[in-house]
């Protein structure tokens, strides 16, 4: 599926900023003796930050984005200054969003709403300045804090679609000619099984400019929750929805049998979904005369049913006034809904497709930060030691000045 659009499945190695580090740093200035500790704090290391977009349908925009790495926070400076906070990184989502950590398959957090933002990856604090550490009995403290670390997590997004009514059934029950007869929507319909690959949402209007949202995914076979056909990986598409809509053709040898056969597979997928509503459609019944249909209705499963024909339009409205009150039947409400985790190791043959990521080792920013004269002091090796000496202004040289100075502070030219 390497050339579709409908992307609901994404590997992304995200990384925070790290936080700057404190500065060590000790005033000077001409006449002022001991100037005492003046070092700055770090700034904040760039959070990775997802934020929900109605305008996204899926995740197509970020199939090609390996990689996302906030900004590091910058150094603390002398004159107590601060460091530059690191820059976000907001990566925007469709609604519906679901992060896992891609190593352990564990359920992170999800997006559902339009504008709303979760910090994904927070940045690490600055570092504070040596100016936080003075005290009476130590007033020039010559260490400051390192910046926190950044936070490194390879991360796995699903979509899974925000929908009212779900649609469930074999290949060839009819779903698709269904939801391009309720809405706007043209998914591609033919008799052959499996002509959709991909899910589609259609909007349906119903009485007084109401309206629901029908998905339609692709059909479902005996064996699907164990990888059969393409069933699990749409399958968490229907998750969500609030009500599943089972459709049956009427040409099938045993209605409720194979209504038993989907809500099992379903259920093999994730024993939650049961809870949510059900109502069953008996599709193309126009081949049925008043006969059959008695005789079918005395053998169908114990939930609200509607025989439907999307090419006669018989049972239409029938049908769109049972999934409206179905909808709006406080019972039938589903406020949230726990995620599994992701099991890694099956889903890995399910999107080997996904997981060539390169994983970064950019170490440049250890290299970053102020080199003070007195961390220099600390670590100054035989040679530099030497080296300084033949120079004109040594450490000894300075250090006799300042220490004189303290006691008559000259002004010279
Ligand atoms: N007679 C009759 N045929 C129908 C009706 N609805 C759909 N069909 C036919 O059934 C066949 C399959 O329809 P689709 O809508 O593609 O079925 P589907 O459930 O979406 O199938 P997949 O996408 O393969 O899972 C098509 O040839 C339709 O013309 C109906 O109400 N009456
Ligand atoms: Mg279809």
């Amino acid at each position: 599926m390497a050339s579709s659009n409908f992307v609901d499945y994404v590997k992304i190695y995200c990384r925070s900023g790290k936080g700057g580090r404190g500065s060590t740093h000790l005033h000077r200035e001409k006449f002022v003796t001991k100037g005492g500790p003046d070092g700055g704090d770090g700034g904040r290391g760039g959070h990775v930050i997802l934020r929900g977009n109605r305008n996204y349908w899926t995740l197509l925009h970020l199939k090609f984005q390996r990689h996302v790495f906030a900004g590091h926070g910058g150094s603390g400076g002398a004159s107590r200054s601060f460091g530059k906070n690191g820059k976000d990184e907001v990566i925007e989502v469709p609604c519906g969003t679901v992060v896992f950590d891609a190593d352990t398959g564990e359920y992170i957090c999800d997006v559902t709403d339009d504008g709303q933002e979760v910090i994904l990856l927070k940045g690490g604090r600055g570092g504070l300045g040596n100016w936080h550490f003075r005290t009476s009995t130590n007033q020039t403290p010559r260490y400051s804090q390192p910046g926190e670390p950044a936070i490194e997590r390879p991360v796995i997004m699903e979509l899974k679609l925000l929908a009212d009514v779900g649609l469930v059934g074999f290949p060839n029950a009819g779903k698709s000619t269904l939801l391009s007869t309720l809405s706007a929507a043209k998914p591609k319909i033919a008799d052959y099984p499996f002509t959709t690959l991909e899910p589609n949402l259609g909007i349906v209007s119903y009485r007084d400019n109401r309206s629901f949202v029908m998905a339609d995914i692709p059909g479902i076979i005996e064996g699907a929750s164990e990888g059969r056909g393409l069933g699990l990986r749409f399958l968490r598409h229907i998750e969500r929805n609030s009500l599943l809509l089972f459709m049956v053709p009427a040409d099938s040898d045993d209605i409720r049998k194979e209504y038993e056969i989907l809500l099992n597979e379903i259920a093999t997928f994730n024993p939650e979904l049961l809870d949510k509503q059900r109502v069953l459609a008996i599709t193309k019944s126009d081949m049925l005369d008043d006969e059959l249909i008695a005789e079918i209705k005395n053998d169908l499963p114990d939930i609200p049913y509607v025989f439907i024909s999307s090419v006669i339009n018989m049972g239409i409205t029938e049908l769109k006034d049972m999934l409206w009150r179905e909808l709006n039947n406080e019972e039938n409400k589903v406020v949230t809904i726990t995620h599994r985790n992701l099991d890694i190791a099956k889903d890995s043959k399910l999107f080997k497709e996904d997981d060539d990521i390169i994983e970064d080792d950019d170490d440049e920013w250890d290299d970053e930060y102020i080199v003070d004269e007195f961390d220099d002091e600390d670590t100054i090796s035989e040679e530099d030691a030497e080296y300084a000496a033949a120079c004109e202004w040594g450490d000894d040289e300075e250090d006799e000045e300042e220490e004189s100075s303290e006691e008559t502070p000259k002004g010279k030219k």
